[in-house]
């Protein structure tokens, strides 16, 4: 099952480390081939190689769309070596078998990541790349293909222990990364045009990704897990720079991912604010006259959770925030930026990591989410409705005051990022309680006050209190008694989608009790 190989095709976009492999084979007697910008680097370093159209006999013609969509090159990838009519075809026809192909395709990715206008990204489609990996890897039971700059020293290796000759299992393997590659390569097209032409549900669907990292382990150590990057041009977890601190885990990844989502509604030109979370929900959130405000005010919340959570801010991270988050355990920081004394102050504590994004992600962009449920993935709209968008429809007879108003909307904004069922009261930019994940809304706004009261005893009852606060309830409140238990609380003002059977009941409860409540006419269901 071992293969000499003694003629290589090698065309390749990104030309990392295709010298040295050049010469390794040269040193094993082989052959080299290769398209025009590759044939210019390796014979730039003096090493003999042959242009691949001189192997057709045809020259690159437009532009290079077609330089080796020729049968002499597919049929020296595709016939099978001991099939006695293959042989009688290539000897017909002036086909020579070539036994290694070394392929790295156009940067489609790349270009389009870096939003690259509609004619660049088409013409960064590769199609006789795709067309020669996908060749050689179906043909692996002779041909070895190297799809990725990262496995050249294993083949060069291979080639050296083995007397220039590859084995079966190296090349099935190879074959496996090959056609793993030429699908993401297609996923990534097929998403780009879906994105541009606005095709939200196409027939088929391909979530494609790179491996950015394989983690230790997933949600739990038994679990195995990678990231995968999908080329999505936002800022946030998968395209931030960790500045200092070791690999992010699973959860620290998706608990990130939550915290800058969710202070990413906050505009920076606003306020500056902090949301620290603990297990995707969030445990504070606050505006404030700086960040290390937003941050105090954040913390005062819930400060017992926030132990080991994730602090995610919307503006550059000064020295004076730095200073005091430095001062609790927490497992990341992430940030636009940092600034210099910043990340100087960060640096003490060699373990917290410190990721920069560059900027916020627009909570109004589209984009999709995905998840898996047995045989199948569920896949929908980001949910990019903001209660600034929104025309509130004020149901009670009190109306809003202006500050009331204000919590609310800033309520039902973090009540989106807390899982269902979600509670949350606010007051003056900043939450007070947060109820999350109940499976009875009532429990929600019960646990939502109950954590109230511990942050406020916990601060000599100086903390945030619900007391005159705006509850927000991420669904419709089903029935009053929710709305009395929030209340009795301290609540004055409710902000709710509204639309359940029992609105009247619940208005008229309202009103009995000289509350101010307004419906939103949307849902942030997150389950
Ligand atoms: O334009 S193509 O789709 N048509 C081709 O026939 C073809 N053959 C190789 N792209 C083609 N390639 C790609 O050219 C390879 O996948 C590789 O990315 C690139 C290498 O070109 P060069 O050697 O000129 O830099």
């Amino acid at each position: 099952d071992k293969v000499k190989i003694r003629t290589a095709l090698l065309s390749v976009s990104d030309k990392t480390g295709i010298v040295e492999l050049a010469q390794t084979l040269i040193a094993h007697g082989v052959r080299l081939l290769s398209t025009g910008g590759t044939h210019k680097a390796i014979a730039a370093e003096g090493l003999p190689v042959t242009d691949v159209s001189e192997l057709t006999g045809f020259p690159e013609i437009m532009d290079g769309r077609v330089k080796t969509l020729h049968p002499r090159v597919h049929g020296g990838l595709l016939a099978i070596r001991d099939d006695a009519e293959h042989v009688a075809a290539m000897k017909e026809h002036g086909i020579e078998s070539i036994d290694l192909v070394v392929i790295n395709l156009y940067p489609f990715e790349d270009v389009r990541a870096a939003g690259g206008d509609y004619p660049t990204t088409v013409e960064n489609i590769d199609i006789g790349g795709p067309a020669m990996i996908r060749a050689s890897a179906k043909n692996h039971a002779y041909v070895t293909i190297l799809t990725d700059p990262a496995d050249y020293p294993a083949a060069m290796q291979a080639l050296r222990s083995d007397d220039g000759q590859t084995s079966y299992a190296f090349r099935q393997t190879l074959a496996a990364k090959a056609f793993a590659r030429t699908a993401a390569y297609d996923a990534a097209i097929s998403n780009w045009f879906a994105e541009a032409l606005d095709i939200e549900m196409p027939r088929h669907r391909v979530i494609g990704g790179v491996l950015k990292e394989k983690m230790r382990y997933g949600e739990n150590p038994h679990q195995s897990a990678g990231f995968y990057v999908t080329g999505e041009k936002r800022a946030g977890v998968a395209t931030a720079v960790l500045l200092q601190g070791k690999q992010l885990s699973y959860n620290n990844i998706n608990d990130t991912d939550a915290a800058f989502e969710l202070v990413s509604e906050f505009p920076a030109d606003k306020a500056p604010a902090c949301a620290i979370i603990k297990h995707a929900n969030p445990c504070g959130v606050a505006t404030g006259t700086s960040l290390l405000d937003a941050y105090r005010r954040a913390l005062s919340c819930d400060s017992v959770s926030a132990f080991g959570g994730i602090i995610a801010l919307n503006q550059t991270l000064d020295a004076a925030a730095a200073e005091d988050i430095i001062k609790l355990f927490t497992e990341v920081i992430i940030a636009p930026d940092a600034s210099d004394e910043a990340k100087a102050i960060v640096a003490r504590k060699p373990n917290l990591r410190l990721l920069v994004t560059g900027g916020l992600p627009d909570p109004r962009s589209r984009g999709l989410s995905a998840r898996t449920v047995s045989g199948g993935l569920l896949v929908q709209t980001r949910d990019n409705g903001m209660v600034e968008d929104l025309d509130l429809r004020v149901v009670t007879k009190r109306a809003p005051t202006a500050q009331e108003l204000e919590d609310m909307k800033f309520a039902f904004t973090v009540a989106k990022h807390v899982k269902s069922n979600a509670v949350v009261y606010a007051k003056n930019g900043q939450t007070a309680g947060i109820g999350a994940g109940q499976m009875s809304r009532v429990d929600s706004v019960r646990i939502a006050a109950l954590k109230a009261e511990d942050a406020a005893k916990a601060a000599g009852w100086d903390g945030p209190t619900t007391r005159g606060s705006a509850v927000a309830s991420e669904a419709f409140l089903p029935f009053a008694d929710g709305l009395l238990e929030a209340i009795a609380a301290g609540a004055t003002a409710v902000i709710q989608p509204g639309g359940s059977m029992r609105d009247e009941e619940v208005i008229a409860a309202a009103d009995a009790h000289g509350i101010a409540m307004v419906f939103t006419g949307m849902r942030h269901f997150r389950h």
